[in-house]
This record gives structure tokens, C-alpha cells and sequence, in this order.
């Protein structure tokens, strides 16, 4: 054997579940391991200060439950009067009865208005609890809804139906439920043996490489297998790829695949009728150990290229070998809230005011931050801005590639939300929250995983300089201070590290940006496989995919009676009398009408539509509709196929742009986070949600994607750049206001030279003051005119 790496974890997706994690497992505290944070964290500055307090005005009614409710919806489950049948996790089997997990359950809107907006009381939490019955005759999985809580003797345990609309509610097929460590263990002793038995030609072909088992000690190799693992939820297959594991950490596996693929077929919760389909590699497909043997033995399999087996090159550490930049050894420029925090929060209720903004957060397990309630200058703007799915799919000549769709709230995104490096994920001094979620009866928290600060925009909101011919140049020029407040998360979903900025702008606007970094899930390198990607290292091909991240904006502008207004900007010919000579000469003009249907829609072509939520009862002092508008940013994509067997119809939310629908209490989500694997027999049917209803003076809710086309480069060794993966969409207001909100803002300029050329230059009381370092004094006099 040629190296001598052992794997005794279970490998069951290239993108990792985080379902399972240890009892009562607390990620480490990072920041308080820092040998040096740049600043002595104990001595008081107003920029490491914490932020001041204010009291939320409502309570967060779409916080996740407690502990306590957990532990008791837990125990309520468990009960055998519950009648469920239920085996501890742990001690559990396929045929068994047993939780997967425990979340909040969304709480109606038509419940939550009434409390907010008026004088009810706030409405009932309710539990939703995925529970795998194997047990059953037919096994599936099915959801419940425990409530209301806090447990009590009213409390009932339900079927969850009424949020999917599939046809068979909170019900999956049990061959297309998640696909957990007991399923990955039930295929083990197949994979194990037939990988046993091939084990001569693996390590003839892979140096050394070869698997007897996750737990031998004798395996060096690792595996992986993704999803959909099954089309409707009759038949269950494993596609799976071998890798080797890399460095130690393993943590680069995914730079470091094989040209070697096992088709299994893993039907139902008898393993002994599992079976294998076939092998591939060199883009050949084997169906049986004999097959592959004669081929073996007849010479035909050799490798062209050896993977490296060390992925330390993979490792975002620090290579010298790359050479030194002058100057870099100082420290780069950084964002400190020098003033001093300008935003409130109440860290009990998850709520922020900011310059006139307000909102509450919200976290789940399956979707990570939600915010709700998002108000500007006292009116409300959304009810709910969330992110509802993270899609990838990936294209290639092998099983792996080819049969790549990833739903990673189907991986529980939220609990993925990993500790924020102070200064480097998140400005020094940030605020930091922790999230909390359950794994069966215990609370998992991981520190600091959303961080609040402000941020210089470094550019003004808005200047002009109204020129004058003396000595300045200027008669007049007026600047305005630009920053904005940002709420972040990272959630590694195995390979990916996705960033979810929300950004709220001093104008009343509203920006939402998703990057990526993180490892690509490559192939193996093939040259005749260019149209697939590039080769990114000695054997790896980074493997071309799309990221589509399907956004929910939940749109109240002002009211929930709103109307999505298209404005089409149209090249018309037109004459006009006093231009005779012209006759008919082209020009612009605006076609302006309400949409009439929900329907899923695109950008227009050359961005010549302008898309406003509009409150058709509200007008500004000008007699215009208020409202928002929504202002495509970066990368503003669909997925590019529509027709694949992989992203049928459990995947309609990526395919359009954008999409509206009328707002309901049963359609809460787009997707569901079991609908990967039934992408020809949907638990949940996004295409379902348009059934002609009017979005005239509604309840709108507007979906959005954002996200990729990954084409794929040697720069994204060792891992994908946050500078180009990068996604953005801005909500501004649209004729909301009579004039732009920035005349109340003192951190401006304001100069003004006078006939004689003397110069006046107001600052409003704002300098360059700080409660750190010694900055001089400001030349400017506080809170007066100078003349110079
Ligand atoms: C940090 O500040 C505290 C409080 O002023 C002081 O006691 C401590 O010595 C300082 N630590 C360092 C490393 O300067
Ligand atoms: C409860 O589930 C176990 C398997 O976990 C099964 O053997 C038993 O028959 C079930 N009991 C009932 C009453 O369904
Ligand atoms: C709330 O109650 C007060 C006092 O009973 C009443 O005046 C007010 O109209 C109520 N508001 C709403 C929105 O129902
Ligand atoms: C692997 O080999 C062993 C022993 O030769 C045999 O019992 C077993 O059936 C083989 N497994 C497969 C899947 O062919
Ligand atoms: C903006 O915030 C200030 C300070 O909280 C408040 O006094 C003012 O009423 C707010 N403006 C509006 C229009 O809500
Ligand atoms: C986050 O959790 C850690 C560990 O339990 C705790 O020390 C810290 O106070 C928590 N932070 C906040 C802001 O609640
Ligand atoms: C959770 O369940 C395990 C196993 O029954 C038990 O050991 C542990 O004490 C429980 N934890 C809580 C918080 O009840
Ligand atoms: C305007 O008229 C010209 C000349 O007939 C024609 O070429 C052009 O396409 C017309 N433009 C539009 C927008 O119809
Ligand atoms: C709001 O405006 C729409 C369209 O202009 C109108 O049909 C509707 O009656 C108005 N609703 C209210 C509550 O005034
Ligand atoms: C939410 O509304 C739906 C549809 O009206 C209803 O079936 C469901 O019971 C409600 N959920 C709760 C927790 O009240
Ligand atoms: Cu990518």
C-alpha cells in the first residue's frame, strides 16, 4: 500500500448531513481562542462595545421553540400513548419507527397579522416533527404538527398535510426519504463485500486504493453518493464515487475523486435484496464483478492521469510558494464602527432598529435566518424575506456528475451555520448571535453564526457639485455619508460555503446577496470531457453546475392589498408637429399595467421591464402609487435545464427568475425539504401554487433566484472566490416617498462659496471622531459654519 490513511467515518454524501451531530454538542467559542483579535477586547471602545438595547415591540412570534418545548414535544412523541411506536435514534433500525427531527413549525400569517397589527393575543407555537416509519407496512416517512405549545393536556399530535400539496402530504415514500446513516449503514456490507472482492483491480488501478468498509482498517479510499436516489419513490439507487480522502483533516476529499463509480440499487428496508447494477470507469459501464474483471484482465482499464493522494494543495492555508507582495504584511483595511454602534438590537427577541428600519430575525433548521417584519420609517415594507432553497445541479459524462441535484435544506442548511471569524467573516466589533436547534432531545448551539454590523458603503449616497467659475470650482456641493447595516451568515453545507448578506441601506432600500465559496465537488480529470468544465489539477476536472438560490419576499407595502406593476419600456415610432422634417422617428415610452395572474416569470430582455410592488390604495404627495421596486444586481439566473429527469418537477422554483403568487397560510414554503428524491412524484409542486388567482390588490408574495452559472477554473483551486460567485437583488423604494430619504441625514457635507469666494463648510456636528486611537482633532468646528 502506498500511503496509509484510514477512514473510519460514514461517507454518505458528497455534501455532508448535519442531522446527526454528537448530544448536546456545543461548537467551540471561537473568538475567545484568538491569540490576537487586533484589540484588547477588554479594554472599553465604543466599536467592540455592545450594541445599545431597545425593547422589541411585540414578542418574536416566529422564533424558533424552546428547549423546553422541544424536550417535552420529544417526550410527548415518546410516550407509548402517543401510539406512534417510536425507537430512540440511536438504537434504531430501518424498520423501525424513529424521529428524524424536531423544528418550529411556521406560524400562520393570517394568525400573526392580528397579533402585530392589533390588539390579539399572540398566536399558539406549534412543533413540526419528521418522523421515519419504517415500521410500518408500508414504510414512508411522515410529518407531524405538535401543539399547541407549551405542551399542555389541549396539545394534539397531527398529521402535517396541509403545507404540500403533492398529493400525498406530510407522507415520503420510504425509498425516497433522507437518506440517513442508517441508510448509508444498511448498503455498507454490499458495498464492502463487492469492493472486496474488486479490491485487487482498485488498487491496481488507484494506487493502492481500495475499500473493505468505512470502519476497515485496510480502506484508504472514500465514498460519496449524492442525490435525487430515486425519481418517484419506487426504486432507491446509490451512484456512488470514490475518493481519496485527501489530507488528514480528509477536509479536501472533494479536489481528490476517482475515475471509479458503483451503481447499487438499495430498494426498501431489506438489505439483503440490495444489489449492484454496475460499474463505470473510463466512461464505460461494467454490469456485473465479472465484467469488470475480464476488462481488467484484458488490459483495458488503465488510468491515464493518478490522482494526487495528498490534497494539501486543496487546504486554504497560507502558500508560500506563491511568492510575497510588498506591503502585505501590513494589515489590510478594515471596517470599525468608529463612531460607535448605531443600531439597536433586543437579543431576547431577535430584533433590530436601524436608522429607521426595524425587522425581527428569525432561524430554522431546514432555511437559516428568516427576517419578518421589516418596517421603514414606521410603515412596513415585507412580512417575510427568507431563503427557501439552495439548489445545485451539475453536468458530466459519468453517474456522478450526471446525477447531481442537490436541495440542501434537504442537509438541514440552518444547522449549518458555522462560527464567524471576528475581523475576517465580519468586521471587528460585529455583533454576534449564536442559533440553537435540536437533535433529538438536546439543544446544539453554534456560537456566533450571524453577525450584525455597519458598514462604510465608501461612496457617497448621493453628491453633486453645482459648478462655479471661482477658485473652488464650485458654488455650491453637497455629499451624503453612504452605509448600511448588515445581517450575515456562512452555512457550510459540506462542500459549499455559502454567505447570506442582508443589507439595509439609509435610503429605504434593501439589497439581499448570496456568495459562494468553498470546494467545488469535481470529477475526475477526462480529456475528452472539456464541455464539462476544465481540468483544475493533475487529475481533477472542476465540474461545470448551476447554484440557484429560490429567495421568498413576502412584499406588505404598507398593507397586504398590493399589485405587481410592470412598467415596459417600448421602442415606439411617433411623430411629433413641431419636428416635421423627422415625420415618424423612433423614441421611448412606458407600457405600464398591474400583472393580472400569479405566474413565474424572467427579466426582460435588456432589463427593459421595471418590476414594483405597488400598494394600489396608497399614493405619494404626488399622486403616485407607493411602492417598491424590484432592481435586479448580479447574476440573475435560472436553472438552464427545464427539462432534466434529475430536477423534474420537485425543482420548479429555480426555473424562472422570479415568480408571484397570492399569499396563503397553506403555502408557506416552495419547496419541502424531502422533495429532492421525488422529482417525477413531488411532495411539493411549486408549479401547483399558479392556478390562475388574481394578484390584483392581494397578498403577493414574490419568489426570486439568485445565484451561478459556476463555469468552472483553475481559480477555483483551492476553493471557489467570494469576489465572482456572487448574486444580488435590491428592493427600492419606487415613488414610495415624496423625495429621496437622504435630507435627514447629518452625516453629509454641505459647502457653499458665495459671491465674494468665501467658502462655508457645514458639517453637522459629524467629524472624524473616535473613542479609539488617537485621530486628530477634526479641523471642523462641531456643529457650526466655519468660514475659511
Ligand atoms: C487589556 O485591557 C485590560 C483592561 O484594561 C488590561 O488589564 C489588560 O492587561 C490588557 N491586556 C493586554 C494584552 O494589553
Ligand atoms: C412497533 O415497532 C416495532 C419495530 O420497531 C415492531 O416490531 C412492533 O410490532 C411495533 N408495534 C406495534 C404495536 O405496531
Ligand atoms: C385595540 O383595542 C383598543 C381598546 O379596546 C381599541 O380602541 C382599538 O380600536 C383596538 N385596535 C384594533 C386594531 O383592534
Ligand atoms: C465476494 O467474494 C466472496 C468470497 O469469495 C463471496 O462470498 C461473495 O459472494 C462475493 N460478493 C460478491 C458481491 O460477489
Ligand atoms: C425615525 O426614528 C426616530 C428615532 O427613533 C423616530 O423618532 C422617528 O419618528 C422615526 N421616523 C419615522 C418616520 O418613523
Ligand atoms: C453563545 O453561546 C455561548 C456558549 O454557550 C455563550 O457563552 C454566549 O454567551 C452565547 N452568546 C450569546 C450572544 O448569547
Ligand atoms: C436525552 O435522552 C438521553 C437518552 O435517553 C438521556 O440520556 C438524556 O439525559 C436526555 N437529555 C435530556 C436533556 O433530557
Ligand atoms: C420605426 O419605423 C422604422 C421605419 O419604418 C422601422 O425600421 C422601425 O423598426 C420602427 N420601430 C419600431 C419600434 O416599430
Ligand atoms: C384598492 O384599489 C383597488 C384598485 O385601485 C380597488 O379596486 C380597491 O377597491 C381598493 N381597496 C380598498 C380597500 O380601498
Ligand atoms: C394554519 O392554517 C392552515 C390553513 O388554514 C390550517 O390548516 C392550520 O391548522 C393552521 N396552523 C396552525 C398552527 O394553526
Ligand atoms: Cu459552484
Amino acid at each position: 500500500m502506498l500511503f496509509s490513511i484510514f477512514i473510519s467515518l460514514v461517507l454518505s454524501s458528497s455534501v455532508q448531513s448535519a442531522a446527526f451531530p454528537p448530544l448536546g454538542y456545543e461548537r467551540r467559542l471561537l473568538k475567545a481562542a484568538f491569540d490576537k483579535r487586533g484589540y484588547n477586547a477588554s479594554e472599553p471602545s465604543c466599536f467592540t462595545d455592545a450594541a445599545p438595547t431597545t425593547a422589541a415591540p411585540r414578542t418574536n412570534v416566529w422564533a424558533g421553540i424552546s428547549s423546553e418545548d422541544n424536550l417535552a414535544v420529544w417526550n410527548l412523541l415518546h410516550d407509548p400513548a402517543s401510539g406512534l411506536n417510536l425507537t430512540y435514534p440511536d438504537d434504531a433500525v430501518l424498520t423501525d419507527n424513529y424521529v428524524f427531527w424536531i423544528d418550529a413549525l411556521h406560524t400562520n400569517k393570517s394568525a400573526v397579522l392580528p397579533y402585530i397589527d392589533g390588539n390579539a393575543t399572540a398566536p399558539a407555537k406549534y412543533a413540526r416533527a419528521i418522523i421515519f416509519e419504517g415500521g410500518k407496512t408500508e414504510p414512508d416517512s411522515q410529518e407531524y404538527m405538535i401543539g399547541p405549545l407549551p405542551v399542555s393536556a389541549e396539545t394534539t399530535i397531527e398529521k402535517l398535510d396541509y403545507i404540500y400539496n403533492g398529493g400525498s402530504g406530510g407522507s415520503v415514500p420510504y425509498n425516497a426519504r433522507y437518506f440517513d446513516s442508517k441508510r448509508t449503514a444498511a448498503t455498507e456490507p454490499l458495498l464492502a463485500s463487492i469492493m472486496g472482492n474488486i479490491s485487487d483491480i482498485t488498487s491496481a488501478l488507484f494506487q493502492g486504493g481500495v475499500y473493505f468498509g468505512s470502519s476497515d482498517e485496510r480502506t484508504n479510499l472514500v465514498s460519496t453518493s449524492g442525490t435525487p436516489l430515486s425519481f418517484d419513490g419506487t426504486t432507491s439507487w446509490r451512484n456512488i464515487m470514490f475518493r481519496f480522502p485527501g489530507s488528514e483533516s480528509r477536509s479536501a476529499s472533494y479536489m481528490t475523486p476517482l475515475d471509479f463509480f458503483l451503481l447499487m440499487d438499495c430498494t426498501g428496508t431489506d438489505a439483503s435484496k440490495y444489489y449492484l447494477k454496475g460499474f463505470v470507469t473510463g466512461e464505460k459501464y461494467y454490469t456485473s464483478i465479472e465484467e469488470l474483471r475480464a476488462a481488467f484482465e484484458a488490459g483495458t482499464l488503465a488510468q491515464e492521469y493518478d490522482q494526487t493522494l495528498d490534497s494539501a494543495w486543496a487546504l486554504v492555508d497560507y502558500k508560500p510558494e506563491l511568492g510575497v507582495r510588498d506591503l502585505e504584511e501590513r494589515l489590510a483595511p478594515s471596517t470599525l464602527e468608529i463612531g460607535g454602534k448605531r443600531y439597536r438590537v433586543d437579543s431576547k427577541e431577535k430584533y433590530v432598529e436601524y436608522m429607521n428600519w426595524s425587522f425581527y430575525v428569525s432561524y430554522s433548521r431546514t432555511l437559516g435566518m428568516m427576517l419578518y417584519d421589516i418596517k421603514y420609517k414606521g410603515e412596513r415594507i415585507l412580512y417575510e424575506l427568507s431563503m427557501q432553497e439552495a439548489t445545485a445541479q451539475y453536468g458530466g459524462n459519468q453517474p456522478k456528475a450526471a446525477n447531481t441535484v442537490y436541495h440542501d435544506t434537504y442537509y438541514s442548511l440552518g444547522t449549518d451555520y458555522g462560527t464567524l471569524v471576528e475581523g475576517f467573516d465580519c468586521p471587528w466589533g460585529s455583533t454576534f448571535w449564536n442559533v440553537s436547534y435540536y437533535s433529538n432531545n438536546e439543544t446544539v448551539t453554534n456560537v456566533d453564526s450571524i453577525c450584525i454590523f455597519e458598514t462604510d458603503m465608501n461612496f457617497p449616497l448621493s453628491r453633486h457639485r453645482a459648478a462655479g467659475s471661482n477658485d473652488y470650482g464650485f458654488v455650491n456641493l453637497g455629499t451624503v455619508k453612504g452605509a448600511a447595516l448588515i445581517v450575515r451568515a456562512i452555512a457550510t453545507i459540506g462542500n459549499y460555503d455559502y454567505m447570506f448578506d442582508y443589507s439595509f441601506h439609509m435610503d429605504g432600500s434593501l439589497e439581499v446577496i448570496v456568495r459562494a465559496s468553498g470546494y467545488l465537488q469535481s470529477s475526475f480529470y477526462y480529456p475528452d470531457q472539456g464541455k464539462w468544465g476544465p481540468r483544475i489539477q493533475q487529475a481533477t476536472q472542476g465540474s461545470l453546475h448551476d447554484h440557484i438560490i429560490t429567495f421568498k419576499g413576502d412584499f406588505d407595502i404598507i398593507s397586504s392589498a398590493n399589485s405587481l406593476e410592470v412598467s415596459e419600456l417600448k421602442a415606439v415610432n411617433q411623430s411629433q408637429a413641431w419636428f416635421p422634417e423627422l415625420g415618424e422617428f423612433e423614441q421611448i415610452e412606458l407600457d405600464t399595467y398591474a400583472m393580472e395572474k400569479e405566474q413565474q416569470f424572467n427579466w426582460a430582455a435588456n432589463n427593459q421591464a421595471m418590476y414594483t410592488i405597488v400598494n394600489p390604495n396608497a399614493t405619494n404627495a404626488w399622486g403616485e402609487k407607493r411602492g417598491y421596486r424590484i432592481v435586479p444586481g448580479r447574476s440573475n439566473i435560472h436553472l438552464s435545464t427545464l427539462n432534466s429527469p434529475w430536477s423534474n418537477k420537485q425543482s420548479e422554483f429555480s426555473k424562472s427568475h422570479l415568480a408571484v403568487t397570492v399569499q396563503h397560510d397553506t403555502e408557506p414554503y416552495c419547496n419541502s425539504v424531502q422533495n429532492i428524491n421525488l422529482p417525477n412524484k413531488p411532495q411539493q409542486d411549486f408549479a401547483k401554487f399558479f392556478d390562475d388567482e388574481s394578484v390584483e390588490d392581494a397578498d403577493l408574495v414574490l419568489w426570486f433566484n439568485l445565484g451561478m452559472h459556476h463555469f468552472t477554473r483553475a481559480e477555483d483551486v483551492p476553493v471557489t472566490l467570494y469576489t465572482e460567485a456572487y448574486s444580488s437583488i435590491v428592493f427600492a423604494p419606487q415613488n414610495f416617498f415624496d423625495r429621496a430619504q437622504d435630507g435627514d441625514l447629518l452625516n453629509r457635507r454641505w459647502i457653499e462659496v458665495d459671491e465674494e469666494g468665501e467658502l462655508t463648510y457645514e458639517t453637522y456636528g459629524v467629524g472624524l471622531e473616535s473613542c479609539v486611537g488617537t485621530f486628530e482633532e477634526p479641523v471642523e468646528h462641531i456643529g457650526g459654519i466655519v468660514e475659511e
